[in-house]
């Protein structure tokens, strides 16, 4: 069994895709853990994208993930790191595989509705930012 953390983006809330995307990670057989729909703090924000830093596109990423409400997910289930990123597809849509969620519902790489965390390391450090040990079941 394995945890990750899974975000729907402010562009997919906005857009009304919350139930869509909440029905395919059930459908698929991940268990919800811990859920909640809030606006990211800038500084979290900053903390969670800090490998992007450097990039050119650090603070329109940011603007953009604390533009709106988002909804942050833990999921678990068997290779749910790997199989969670399978199921949104390349970064960029216009890479991404038809069936998944950006080939789906995303057009544009900064405004690609879903977040994955990307490692075992990774997915430890983002439920840790956005879930307390209490939140979680
Ligand atoms: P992923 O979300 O697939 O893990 P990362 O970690 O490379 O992709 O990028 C994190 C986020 O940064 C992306 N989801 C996207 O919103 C934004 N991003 C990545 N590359 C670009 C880019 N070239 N231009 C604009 N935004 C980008």
């Amino acid at each position: 069994m394995e945890r990750t953390f899974a975000m729907i983006k402010p562009d997919g809330v906005q857009r009304g895709l919350t139930a869509e995307i909440l029905a395919r990670i059930q459908r698929k057989g991940y268990r919800v853990v811990g859920l909640k729909q809030f606006v990211i703090p800038r500084e979290l924000a900053e903390t969670h994208y800090a490998e992007h830093k450097e990039r050119p596109f650090f603070g329109e990423l940011v603007t953009f993930i604390t533009s709106g409400p988002v909804v942050a997910i833990a999921l678990e289930g068997e290779n749910a790191i790997l199989g969670w990123r399978g199921m949104m597809g390349a970064t960029n849509p216009a890479n991404a595989a038809p069936g998944t969620i950006r080939a789906d519902y995303a057009t544009t790489t900064g405004e690609n509705v879903t977040h994955g965390s990307d490692s075992p390391e990774s997915a430890e450090r983002e439920l840790g930012l956005f879930f307390k040990p209490e939140e979680l079941l």
